[in-house]
């Protein structure tokens, strides 16, 4: 039987990105962050961003996210990412900023952050992460709860008429002339990781050629908040979020189309 593994680095055909330190990630089992994380761990390598990147640090589950990678690193308050990443980006054109922001994060606080720093086609990178709820916090309502959904502030389940309706950021942010990318992926399956793998990828080159910004909405588990079992987490997705938050591209520059020839997958 073959020992190949990650401890046989000789022989690996499989291992951490060179970019991501050894170190163990504080989500729970079954989160969706963990494979988000290691997606742009692999971005960061082929670009060989090292010494350009700067993990902009976003309130939520996602808070510590410049832990693990080997770069600079900094924290923005709840929602405000896209702005310090812009002020990084301005400061520091030969730099590049990218967030990780939960959907409270994002959609709630944040919204107005997020909706400017598009508009304006700030050259960074923001990689969205939509897990329907305020994971951090013990799993409350946010602008992207479906309908039906039980949460721990909405514990007959969402409702139209008191708690509104869920808000497709995607297809909002689309509306905007300023970003370069934007799309939504999954994570539950291989094949979908894949293409979450890619689509991140041209979420940093777009910006880093200066043609606005790349956004990508990842649908991603949260098991623990929504009384699944991790194993059943990904079909929740399939199930429950993809008919709401449906998977595609909503904004390509062609500028970008060219700029997807160089990226693999
Ligand atoms: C101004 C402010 N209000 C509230 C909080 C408390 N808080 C911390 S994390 C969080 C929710 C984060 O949820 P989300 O952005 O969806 O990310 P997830 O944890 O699901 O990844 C909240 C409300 C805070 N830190 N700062
Ligand atoms: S609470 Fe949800 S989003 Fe946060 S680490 Fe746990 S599974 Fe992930």
């Amino acid at each position: 039987m073959s020992n190949r593994g990650i401890n046989d680095m000789d022989n690996a055909i499989f291992r951490r990105p060179d970019i991501m330190p050894d170190r163990a990630t504080h989500f729970c089992p079954g989160c969706g962050h963990g494979i988000t994380q290691r997606l742009i761990g692999e971005v960061l390598d082929d670009l060989r961003l090292r010494d350009k990147a700067i993990c902009v640090g976003s309130i939520g589950c996602t808070v510590t996210s410049y832990l693990y990678y080997d770069v600079d690193g900094t924290e923005a308050p709840h929602g405000r990412a896209p702005a310090v990443a812009t002020a990084i980006k301005r400061c520091h054109p030969d730099l590049h900023p990218f967030a990780i922001q939960g959907d409270g994060d994002l959609a709630s606080i944040g919204m107005a952050e997020i909706v400017h720093a598009a508009a304006r086609g700030e050259n960074i990178t923001i990689i969205f992460a939509n897990n329907a709820n305020y994971g951090m916090t013990g799993g409350q309502l946010a602008p992207t709860t479906l309908v039906g959904m039980y949460t721990s502030s909405t514990i007959a389940g969402r409702k139209e008429d008191r708690h509104g309706f869920p808000i497709r950021v995607s297809e909002m942010l689309a509306t905007l002339d300023g970003p370069a990318y934007i799309s939504r992926v999954s994570l539950h399956n291989p094949a979908n990781v894949r293409k979450a793998r890619k689509a991140i990828e041209i979420a940093f080159r777009a910006p880093l050629e200066g043609l606005g910004m790349g956004f990508v909405e990842v649908l991603s588990m949260c098991p623990i908040n929504w009384k699944v079992e991790p194993v059943n987490a990904p079909q929740w997705i399939v199930d429950n979020m993809i008919p709401q938050y449906p998977l595609g591209e909503f904004k390509c520059k062609p500028e970008v189309e060219e700029l997807k020839k160089a990226v693999r997958g």
